[in-house]
């Protein structure tokens, strides 16, 4: 019997302290922005305009909330003193770099927040979460309690889902989430296969990356897809192209997509693209539609560039697929005619192309499909979810109301010592976890 089971995609709200650090080595965008005076409101609204959009075609769509920051708890833990206000200051004299780390609004990157196994896959019939360590960055590591305990709130009830541990937040265990993590299937009502992608292999690996940090372990992989009951026959691990990583691929999915039984990807994503291809068909149980971009069509730099792979791929109720792609797709005419001849005119179920404005985001590396956590869900499950936090036009209205009442359209890197920041951003979220329904998440509302 069906289970009316649809994707959900839960995109991060942008955090009121969004700016740009240059704080992800590896990360093309992020180090070439570093020092940009951001706009957190219209990253906001960018944000929330992809949502209502995708919303209003059709495609089921959720909220994450961001995290609190500045983490001001996190610059105590290192040493600072004194009231909030003189903790930001010394840390703006000794330590800039730390002051913006614990500012970063990086949690709306949500594709990094856990990684999931829908209930159809799971042996105990639950949807099962690990929040990511992120311990690659500190920024980024600061963020997997709060994620944890908002996963939590959000999927609270035992009967329909199940929270495993964090990986320990050591290089062995290095866990970057569900953005190198692709589930194949036939349709979403079907069982399906698990593409882990991983950068380095932790014992006993060779042929890492040279220049840049591979940010997933197989072992983390590994470790999750044993969390989650996935035995051999549900999983493919596969290592990503080391020379990708190199050229900025700092995620599986920078350079690869996939959604139901379609494999978008760029024939630099997989260190043995034959051995990846045929291990995942000799699992599906429907045939895999690989969709490769060669490297004559879109460079490995045009790929960073414009995120083409960071797209979302969608499925329509008729089978066919819409591609959701950041607009600097649009503006690279190589690629622009790649999705036209390749993608739109190839043999494939990609059948229409959404192109979405998230530039705000896009200078920190992140592009459409970063900004949203997969996970499918049967109705039962949805029914389940605590408070407000499927999007309909009043939820849309009510968040963009919020961030144009509380978000500044202006932050530079030497407004983050300012005290009052703090204050704004509390009170928006603590307004916030009202709106949404969600109790207490927040460090300042436990304490
Ligand atoms: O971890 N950028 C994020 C971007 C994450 C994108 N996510 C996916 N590909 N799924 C990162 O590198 C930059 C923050 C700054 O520099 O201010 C940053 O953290």
């Amino acid at each position: 019997m069906s289970q009316n089971v649809r994707e959900v995609n839960f995109d991060g709200l942008v955090g009121p302290t969004h700016n740009y650090a240059g704080l992800a080595h590896g990360n093309v965008a992020s180090m070439r922005h570093g020092g940009l005076t951001a706009n957190p409101r219209e990253a906001a609204l960018q944000g929330l305009a992809k949502m209502k959009s995708l919303m209003e075609a059709g495609f089921a769509q959720g909220v994450l909330p961001p995290q609190q920051r500045p983490d001001l708890g996190a610059l105590r833990d290192l040493g600072f003193t004194g009231d909030d206000a003189g903790v930001l200051a010394q840390a703006a004299r000794q330590a800039p770099q730390l002051l913006r780390a614990v500012c970063s609004a990086s949690s709306m990157w949500t594709a990094n927040a856990a990684t999931v196994t829908p209930s159809l896959d799971a042996p105990d019939g639950r949807v099962h979460f690990t929040a990511a360590n992120l311990q690659s960055s500190f920024h980024r590591y600061l963020e997997p309690r709060t994620t944890a305990r908002v996963l939590a709130a959000m999927f609270h009830d035992p009967a329909h889902f199940a929270h495993h541990p964090v990986l320990p937040a050591t290089p062995t265990f290095s866990d970057e989430g569900a953005a190198n993590h692709t589930r194949l299937c036939g349709d979403h009502d079907e069982p399906g296969v698990h593409l882990y992608v991983y950068g380095r292999q932790a014992f006993g690996g060779e042929h890492g990356p040279k220049r840049y940090p591979a940010r997933q372990t197989l072992e983390a992989s590994q470790a999750i897809a044993r969390q989650h009951g996935l035995d051999d026959t549900r999983t493919v691990f596969a290592q990503q192209h080391p020379d990708a990583i190199d050229a900025g691929v700092f995620h599986n999915d920078v350079i690869a997509v996939g959604n139901g039984p379609v494999l978008l990807y760029h024939e630099m994503a997989f260190r043995d693209e034959t051995a990846t291809l045929e291990a995942l068909r000799a699992r599906m149980s429907t045939p895999l539609i690989p969709v490769r971009v060669p490297s004559e069509a879109v460079s490995l730099e045009d790929a960073v560039a414009t995120y083409l792979f960071n797209s979302q791929l969608l499925s329509n109720p008729d089978g066919s697929m819409t591609l959701v792609v950041p607009g600097e797709c649009q503006e690279n005419e190589t690629v622009w005619r790649t999705i036209q001849d390749l993608l739109l005119g190839g043999n494939n179920p990609i059948g229409e192309v959404l192109v979405k404005d998230v530039k705000q985001s896009m200078r920190n590396g992140g592009g459409p499909a970063c900004l949203r956590l997969r996970v499918a869900l049967a109705a039962r499950e949805r029914q389940a979810l605590t408070g407000r936090v499927l999007l309909d036009e009043a939820l849309h209205d009510d968040l963009a109301a919020w961030v144009e009442r509380h978000y500044r359209d202006r932050l530079a890197p030497e407004d983050l010592a300012d005290p009052l920041l703090v204050r704004e951003s509390l009170t928006a979220l603590d307004e916030l976890t009202q709106l949404l329904g969600i109790g207490a998440v927040y460090p300042f509302q436990l304490n």
